[in-house]
């Protein structure tokens, strides 16, 4: 074929792809056209808007032949954590949406009910489609429904302990399911664990290496993505079957095993699964894939196969379009190894994400002192608690949205345990493009019910600093120090400190007292000078602790008029519910509204967007704060207005 004729035929059959049934009928030559087609899609569009590039790569042939031998939406197709189910949206007719994937009122990076009915649950967090799955199955057996269910999760997500909880169930009850396993030996960094273990060893055979390294020398010698690289691979893809040895692991569940099939082959794939569906109890489809399959940069990204960039990247080279900036997890990064430096108490664990938290930076010097833990953030803060027992003093980070999950383990086995364990919770607040099971808003209303427990919200560079020491200086219980995502804020020096609380800004005039919960410190100071202008003088204070409530926080409101809380969390038992129940406590009787995030699912878009909808800008604030202070001479307490971003619910 010419080259203008390979230009011309470019993304023809994606063309024709409307739904499943269109690729129902495609022949094989067409579903590997169809394939790299998806695969240049893929890469044209996530390199503008950033998502999870590699993750689909991988999955493309698999989501083909999923959609190939079951019938969805009738067969519930679930993806397990969610963030590879790119390959899905397209073939279910949402093409159109990429150019807007993770914008505002775009395409979600996640399935999403709104979207589609082929969309059946909403995650993002790992490992729990394999109980929707047994729940599932349940029901239609219970139902006398005939419709088969199958879920897709990663060798990463099988780190979870909710899939071994989910697997156990799965084959007490018997019931018809597929379990399709995309092994691709990789969670962000090389998957980790006995079960990693156990699956590298097929990996490791010298059969299925040869067959990888004949895929490796073929991408150098051709173009990035596209038709002629599908050629050489599908030359090289002999034999993947008989080269490796079938696992007995699976089987040992008492779930019957079928592969490792060559998960970028679609007609094996089909074979299998046609196989599984029709076996008439659960079976599990162990596929082999690459992580970023068919584009070079991806394959070759040694962290983590382009996982997820942030942002949009050159397709040419996988890297970032933007400016590089110092980010919150940078400066926590290096305050760690320096802190570790000095201690050598001072020990890391992440739950599989070492590059994204930071944690990667202290393995990389002290890998002795740091522990990857899988996708397990239950395990992740128990374990701490043993390392703390045993005299150490763990620094575990994790996102914030992601130690909702181990509550129970940071109440009884770390706090009541009164053990000395920081948790360290990146991406807090408002975090944007990954939708509402991302944002970290949830953190400070959680885990401030935990007796003993301090947080810490910095709100720049130097104040993170400070709060991780002064958070792994602890040794009676735990502490968490939360930051959000993104550029880290510009140092804001404080004008004076009373006990723990900075005071920021203050004037002549004390008619408000504006706190400023961590990164919104410098919003604060917006505030004060509009509402300077409006004649009232308003002090500004970053509690830098926020629990327990600082009892210079309750003084010092007792000499303002009015106290107004802005913080970067849910506003139900936030940091102004603790406030306002820490005043009711020494009898302060000056009016506080509290400014947060409503308890809600906020939807995604950019994290500046989203608090601007939420009435959290320095403008909004402002507003607000005139308007409750000038209505303070005239009004009653009760009759101060509700801010715009509150919920009659609330
Ligand atoms: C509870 C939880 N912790 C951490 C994450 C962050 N995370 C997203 S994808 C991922 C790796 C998933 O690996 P795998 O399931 O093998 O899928 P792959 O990306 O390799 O296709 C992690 C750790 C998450 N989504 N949920």
């Amino acid at each position: 074929m010419s080259a203008e004729e390979d230009t011309a035929n470019q993304g023809r059959l994606l063309a024709r792809v409307h739904g499943p049934q269109d690729v129902k009928r495609m022949s094989g030559t067409e579903l590997d056209n169809l394939a790299a087609e998806i695969r240049d899609f893929l890469v044209a569009k996530v390199s503008r808007t950033g998502g999870h590039i590699g993750p689909n790569l991988g999955v493309v042939e698999l989501t083909l032949a999923l959609h190939r031998v079951f019938d969805s939406p009738r067969d519930r197709l679930l993806f397990d954590t969610g963030h590879q189910a790119y390959v899905h949206k397209i073939i279910t007719g949402r093409q159109a949406g990429f150019d807007q994937l993770r914008q505002r009122g775009g395409l979600s990076g996640y399935p999403s009910q709104a979207e589609s009915e082929h969309d059946i649950i909403e995650n993002s967090h790992a490992s729990t489609a394999l109980s929707y799955a047994d729940g599932l199955a349940k029901a239609y057996a219970l139902r006398g429904e005939a419709r088969s269910v199958v879920a897709l999760v990663g060798d990463g997500a099988l780190t979870g302990g909710m899939c071994w909880e989910a697997l156990n169930n799965i084959a007490a009850a018997g019931n018809p399911l597929v379990i399709v396993v995309n092994d691709n030996g990789r969670s962000y960094a090389p998957t980790i664990g006995g079960l990693a273990d156990h699956l590298s060893t097929l990996r490791l055979n010298p059969g299925y290496e040869k067959v990888l390294d004949a895929v490796k020398d073929a991408l150098g010698s051709t173009p990035l993505v596209g038709k002629p690289m599908y050629e050489v691979l599908h030359a090289v893809k002999r034999g993947i079957k008989d080269a490796v040895a079938p696992q007995a692991m699976f089987e040992d569940l008492g779930i019957k095993y079928v592969g490792p099939v060559d998960g970028h082959d679609v007609a094996a794939v089909e074979t299998a699964l046609r196989a599984a569906k029709n076996f008439g109890g659960p079976v599990i489809v162990h596929a082999v894939t690459r992580k970023g399959y068919g584009y070079r940069p991806a394959e070759e990204d040694e962290a983590d196969c382009l996982h997820g960039p942030g942002g949009a990247f050159d397709v040419e080279t996988g890297q970032l379009v933007a400016a590089p900036a110092v980010k919150w997890t940078h400066v926590f990064a290096d305050e760690l190894v320096a802190i570790a430096d000095e201690r050598p108490d001072v020990v890391g664990i992440t739950a599989a994400m070492a590059e994204p938290t930071g944690i990667a930076k202290l393995a990389r010097k002290y890998p002795e002192r740091t522990y990857d833990v899988g996708i397990a953030e239950q395990h992740a803060a128990t374990s701490a608690a043993g390392l703390a027992l045993g005299g150490l003093h763990p620094v575990v980070a994790v996102y914030a949205t992601f130690l909702n999950r181990a509550f129970d383990q940071v109440l009884l086995d770390v706090a009541m345990h009164k053990l000395p364990v920081t948790f360290v919770l990146d991406r807090a607040g408002i975090t944007g493009p990954d939708g509402p099971s991302h944002y970290g808003i949830w953190d400070m209303s959680v885990f401030g019910v935990v007796p003993g427990l301090r947080i810490a919200a910095p709100r720049d560079a130097a104040t993170l600093r400070e709060e991780l020491r002064e958070a792994v200086a602890v040794d009676d219980g735990p502490t968490v120090v939360r930051f959000p995502t993104g550029a880290v804020a510009a140092d804001l020096p404080a004008v004076r400190r009373v006990g723990t609380v900075d005071v920021l800004t203050e004037s002549a005039r004390t008619d408000v007292l504006l706190v400023a919960v961590g990164s919104f410190g410098q919003l604060g100071m917006e505030v004060a000078a509009r509402v300077a202008e409006q004649g009232y003088g308003v002090t500004v204070v970053d509690p830098r602790w926020v629990r327990p409530v600082p009892a210079e926080l309750v003084e010092l409101a007792a000499g303002h008029r009015l106290v107004v809380t802005v913080e970067d969390g849910v506003r139900i038992g936030g940091v102004g519910d603790a406030l306002a129940q820490a005043m009711r406590d020494a009898d302060v009787q000056v009016p506080l509204r509290d400014l947060g995030v409503p308890a809600d699912w906020h939807p995604h878009g950019s994290r500046n967007q989203i608090l601007a909808d939420l009435g959290l800008t320095a403008q909004d604030v402002a507003r607000d704060v005139t308007g409750w202070i000038s209505r303070l001479d005239t009004q009653t307490v009760d009759a101060l207005p509700l801010p715009n971003n509150t919920p009659t619910h609330n």
